[in-house]
């Protein structure tokens, strides 16, 4: 099999799956300011560990957290085992700043893993590249970390390689310690860091050697909106298996310079966080994470939505309620996304469309007045249903069809995003 074809059949599922479930969650849970409130506010490491010696979240139930997964229609999780605070979730034998090593005394990502894993999701790491706490890591001067202006870091010696060391046995513990993991994310690269200095290539080999059917993002290598090294079309050792654009859609969706598709997943927050922030209310309705979800999928796309667990372990109510009611809709309107994709007809201008096989769902997001029009279909349209309901949608009105030859009609009219699964004759 060459790289593109390998690449194509560990993406399988997560292209089927199409949902996910991003779960940001770590010291920065505490102060509640968003998960880079050590480096916005430029705390430094005292005081920021002292966050280290208090964290118990004893409400922590993770069957409650998959079970609300599965009912949005989520296929998929991922949990931020270390971000850029560099506390991780897991009981690592390099370092004691670590849950099992404060009050929380709990392996959070074996926990996060067995339970998703019971209800039949798959599971995914996230691991940062940054380490705002390891000694080795750079401090006065990188833009990002807390310590940039800090004077008595200024000429502090440190060794990256040490570092490198770190990251590598870290990710091998969690490649070997937790079983079938499915999806590894990596966060990420920028100026000055990018995927020579992380040693990608052979933290790439190490990861396939212990899980040869994990997907991996493409974050190793900074290029781009975070498209990253998956968008050659050779995928090398060190390519990922997805793009990760952040908090957008790619218009066209994603292609390699010689027009292969490019698996690829976007990633949004529901609030204007990833880590926990209860002062910041911009909440996303649950219809708009319907819509970018169906825009994605009509894409060829995934995405992921985020939630942000408080200190004590648990999903703001808030974005339970969302994620509930895109749930409803998903226990109707399932098949519309899972399984499908880009539909290979024109953007229609009420909605859109995605398709599995020769079934297209035809997802109408504008209100219009009289029959929505269906161009190109015009005598190829079996018979039109409403997904959520079964119900018949009256396909012509003969004085339409007579004055737009080429063209379908459908009479429909409110202004919600519905679907409607309409078989076409191959
Ligand atoms: C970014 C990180 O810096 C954010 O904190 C968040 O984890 C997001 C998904 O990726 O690059």
């Amino acid at each position: 099999m060459t790289g593109i074809e390998e690449r194509e059949a560990r993406t399988k599922w997560f292209l089927h799956d199409r949902f996910g479930m991003f779960i940001h969650w770590g010291l920065y849970s505490i102060p509640g300011r968003g998960e880079w409130v050590q480096s916005d506010e430029q705390i430094t490491q005292s005081e920021y560990e002292a966050y280290a010696r208090e964290f118990n979240p004893a409400r922590f139930d993770p069957e409650q957290w998959a079970l609300l997964a599965k009912r949005a229609g989520m296929k998929y999780a991922v949990l931020t085992t270390k971000h850029h605070e560099g506390f991780c979730l897991f009981d690592s034998a390099c370092t004691d700043y670590k849950s099992t090593n404060s009050p929380c005394k709990r392996d959070l990502v074996r926990e996060f893993t067995d339970a998703f894993r019971a209800q039949g999701l798959k599971v995914g790491f996230y691991y940062s590249l940054l380490d705002w706490h390891h000694p080795d890591y750079p401090a006065y001067g990188d833009m990002y970390h807390p310590d940039r202006n800090h004077e008595e870091y200024k000429g502090k010696s440190h060794q990256f390689s040490r570092y490198l060391e770190y990251l590598y046995r870290q990710v091998e513990e969690l490649m070997t310690n937790y079983g079938k993991i499915d999806l590894l994310w990596f966060d990420f690269s920028y100026e000055g860091h990018s995927g020579e200095d992380w040693n990608g290539e052979e933290l790439l080999r190490m990861v396939r050697g212990l899980q040869p059917d994990i997907i991996i993002n493409g974050r190793l290598e900074a290029n781009g909106e975070n498209y990253g090294s998956v968008m050659t079309d050779e995928p090398t050792v060190f390519s990922g298996d997805f793009a990760c654009p952040e908090m957008i859609i790619p218009p066209e969706g994603l292609k390699t310079p010689l027009g292969r598709p490019i698996p690829w997943e976007a990633c949004f927050t529901l609030n204007n966080n990833w880590g926990y922030a209860p002062n910041d209310l911009h909440y996303k309705s649950a219809g708009q994470i319907i819509r970018k979800l169906v825009e994605c999928t009509s894409k060829n796309g995934n995405m992921i939505v985020n939630v942000s667990p408080d200190a004590m372990g648990e999903i703001p109510a808030r974005q339970q309620e969302i994620l509930e009611e895109v749930g409803r809709w998903m226990r109707k309107n399932e098949k519309s996304i899972c399984g499908c994709g880009m539909s290979g007809l024109e953007k229609p201008e009420w909605g859109r469309y995605t398709r599995n096989g020769n079934k297209i769902y035809a997802h109408i997001m504008e209100e219009s007045i009289g029959p929505i029009a269906l161009p190109g279909l015009e005598g190829r349209i079996k018979k039109a249903r409403r997904l959520s309901d079964g119900f018949e949608m009256q396909l012509m009105t003969p004085w339409v069809a007579k004055e737009f030859p080429g063209y379908a009609f459908m009479n429909y009219g409110t202004p919600e995003c519905f679907s409607f699964s309409v078989e076409e004759s191959p």
